[in-house]
C-alpha cells in the first residue's frame, strides 16, 4: 500500500485544497493529512483561522481522497511521521517548491502546482 501525506491549515475548505488532495491521493493508496494545529498556526504561521482544528479535522475527514487526519504541532515533525506512518511520498503545493527537499533521504517529495486565483486570504477579502 503506497502511502502519501500533506500538511496544511486547511481553513475554509475550497477546491484549491480539494484538487491537491485528488492529485495527492492518485500519487498512491491511502492519503494522511497531517492539519495544523490552531496554537501551531497562531505561534508559528501568524494564521488566525475561522474554522478550528476539530472542525477543519471534520471537514477533511468528509473528503473522499483523505483517509486519515493527524495534528501538525510544528515544523520539526515530518522526518518523525514520515517514519511513523511509513510513508512514500510527501506532497504540497508548489508555493513550498524546494522547502522540504530534506524529506528526500526518507521518502519522495512532490510539489504540485496550486490551484489559481483561489485562496483563503482571498475569500476573507473577497466576503468583506
Ligand atoms: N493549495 C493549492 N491551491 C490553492 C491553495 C492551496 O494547491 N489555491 C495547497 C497548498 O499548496 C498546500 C495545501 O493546499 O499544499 C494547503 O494549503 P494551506 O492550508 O494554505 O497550507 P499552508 O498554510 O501552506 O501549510 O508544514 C506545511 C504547512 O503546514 C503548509
Amino acid at each position: 500500500m503506497k502511502k502519501i501525506i500533506t500538511y496544511g491549515t486547511y481553513d475554509l475548505l475550497h477546491y484549491g485544497h480539494i484538487n491537491l488532495l485528488q492529485r495527492a491521493k492518485a500519487l498512491g493508496d491511502y492519503l494522511i493529512v497531517a492539519l495544523s494545529t490552531d496554537e501551531f498556526n497562531w505561534n508559528s504561521k501568524q494564521k488566525k483561522c475561522y474554522f478550528t482544528y476539530e472542525q477543519r479535522k471534520r471537514l477533511l475527514e468528509a473528503v473522499r481522497y483523505v483517509d486519515l487526519v493527524i495534528p501538525e504541532e510544528n515544523w520539526e515533525q515530518k522526518i518523525s511521521d514520515v517514519k511513523e506512518f511509513k510513508v512514500d511520498t510527501f506532497v504540497m503545493g508548489d508555493d513550498w517548491t524546494g522547502k522540504f527537499d530534506f524529506l528526500k533521504d526518507y521518502c519522495e517529495v512532490v510539489y504540485l502546482p496550486r490551484t489559481p486565483e483561489i485562496s483563503t486570504t482571498q475569500i476573507k477579502k473577497d466576503l468583506k
